[in-house]
């Protein structure tokens, strides 16, 4: 393993994660629809090129970038920032439970389970401020879920993913966990920082060559699921984060800011509960 975070390990991280996800075993288009998708996408880009009059050296950047994204691996990483947030809106826009959002590069299943009050893996010399997560999980008819589980997973205070940079324990700051019998959870962390998307790779060359920013406010992942009833992806957010208001992944709503309390140690502590739609 290397010692040092690069674009391009991260990005074949994640690359490899999606390769085995199974997501592809899903995948049906009909002719039809295949050809309406492409055909507009193809027809946008020709309709940008002859209104902007782009030359062929702009055409050769492209070409050249397009490329370099493959080889840092950061498919994924692009088309999660960028678009996957207008995905997500069309997905989940029939519910009435909890808003969700994108789910990201770098979630992992098979996270091990614990039973709810429980403190997620994290190393003994864990930075951060430590963040006491709880709350509650029900169906839009307001019954308790009590055999709803809640994934959690997210950076560390130096915005690192475990599995995706080297060095860190392989379930680090991930877990899945059973809620009581009230349906609660109830999970001690550490509360991560905001976080940058890797500036060495592709997307960074194209953020700082737009000058844009790389940042996305600071997050909790997770993924809320019961019998019965809709995943819910999600990530939730903490008030006052600078970059609430310009996530480079266009992926906050203001349903998912959480409540922060400071408690007289100088640890903090939230509730949010999930309301999951029946399927
Ligand atoms: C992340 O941590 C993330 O959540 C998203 C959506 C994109 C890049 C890094
Ligand atoms: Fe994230």
């Amino acid at each position: 393993m290397t010692t040092e975070a690069t674009a391009a390990a991260s990005g074949n991280a994640a690359t490899d994660r999606f390769r085995e996800s199974g997501k592809l075993a899903h995948v049906e288009a009909s002719q039809e629809r295949v050809s309406s998708l492409a055909g507009k996408l193809i027809k946008a880009a020709n309709d940008i090129v002859l209104e902007d009059r782009v030359t062929y050296d702009e055409f050769n950047a492209l070409k050249a970038w397009l490329i370099k994204v493959g080889e840092d691996g950061e498919w994924p990483l692009f088309l999660d920032v960028f678009l996957e947030h207008s995905v997500e809106e069309v997905a989940t826009s029939h519910r009435e439970g909890s808003k969700g959002t994108i789910e990201g590069p770098y979630y992992v299943p098979d996270a091990p389970e614990h039973r709810s009050p429980a403190r997620i893996p994290m190393r003994p010399d864990e930075k951060g401020i430590p963040l006491r997560f709880e709350g509650q999980v029900s169906s839009v008819n307001g019954t308790p879920l009590t055999d709803a589980r809640v994934e959690l997973w997210h950076a560390d205070e130096d915005g690192f993913y475990s599995q995706f940079a080297p060095d860190i324990p392989e379930w680090n700051l991930r877990g899945a966990f059973l809620v009581d019998d009230e349906g609660r959870y109830q999970i001690d962390t550490m509360r991560p920082a905001p976080y940058q998307i890797p500036t060495d790779g592709a997307c960074g060359q194209l953020i700082a060559a737009a000058g844009w920013h790389a940042w996305r406010p600071a997050h909790l992942h997770v993924k809320v699921s019961a019998p019965g009833h809709e995943l819910l992806t999600a990530q939730l957010y903490f008030p006052g984060d600078e970059h609430n208001d310009d996530d480079i992944a266009g992926a906050v709503k203001p349903e998912l800011l959480l409540d922060i309390e400071e408690t007289e140690d100088g640890t903090q502590r939230t509730n949010y509960d999930f309301v999951l739609d029946p399927v």
